[in-house]
């Protein structure tokens, strides 16, 4: 099946500016495609909360890091960055699931096309607080990414800082599936934010 989703949500509960379960779910209402579950500190409870609700909305949902809940909890896939789990072991791991890595140079994307990676992240495309990044890629460098990753045929999301207000941009040089994390969790209506964002892809 080929990788589905455009709009994607890193969904982290203390990011939430409103209630965390009803922002999930209204993003979920708005038109969020995929949900990652992006939560340091074990929580066996939520991530269930989680995935009962993403499936009442048929929304696939993956685990970040913790490629063992993924495979425990029946999640349809992990996303490991590149000091995680190295991604051939994931890859091991996560034998019918879904692996997407997290990378910032098309060496990486080529590195995660070889460990049979099903997508990567690519970023961070603007700067961004939820993760300290001052500073976001060029356009080129971001136009160099696309590339490497349309060289594997692997779906590259873009991530870091992406709001309704600079997804044009990104939209402009080729970008069409966008993870983020603030734009939606951190918004006032999280549901017009989710909606604002799937109109643009
Ligand atoms: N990886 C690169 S930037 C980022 C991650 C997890 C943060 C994305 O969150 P936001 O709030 O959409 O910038
Ligand atoms: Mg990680």
């Amino acid at each position: 099946m080929p990788f589905p989703g455009r709009l994607y949500l890193l969904f982290t509960p203390s990011l939430c500016r409103g209630e965390p379960w009803h922002t999930l779910r209204e993003a979920l209402a708005g038109g969020v495609e995929l949900v990652q579950w992006r939560v340091k500190q074990p929580d066996l409870a939520g991530f269930h909360r989680c995935r009962d609700l993403c499936r009442e909305h048929g929304v696939p949902l993956l685990v970040n890091d913790d490629v063992m809940l993924a495979v425990r909890g029946r999640a349809h896939g992990a996303h490991v960055g590149q000091g995680d789990l190295p991604a051939e072991a994931a890859r091991k791991l996560l034998v019918l699931q879904w692996l997407g890595i997290s990378t910032h140079e098309p060496a990486q994307i080529n590195a995660a096309a070889a460990a049979g990676a099903d997508y990567v992240g690519f970023g961070p495309c603007f700067p961004t607080a939820t993760k300290g990044y001052e500073q976001g890629k060029s356009h080129a460098d971001i136009s160099a990414a696309i590339a490497a990753a349309a060289v594997h045929s692997l779906p590259l999301f873009a991530i870091g800082g992406i709001r309704p207000d600079n997804l044009l941009a990104l939209r402009a040089i080729g970008i069409d599936r966008v993870a983020v994390s603030s734009a939606i969790l951190g918004a006032d209506d999280p549901r017009a934010a989710a909606a604002a964002l799937r109109r643009m892809l």
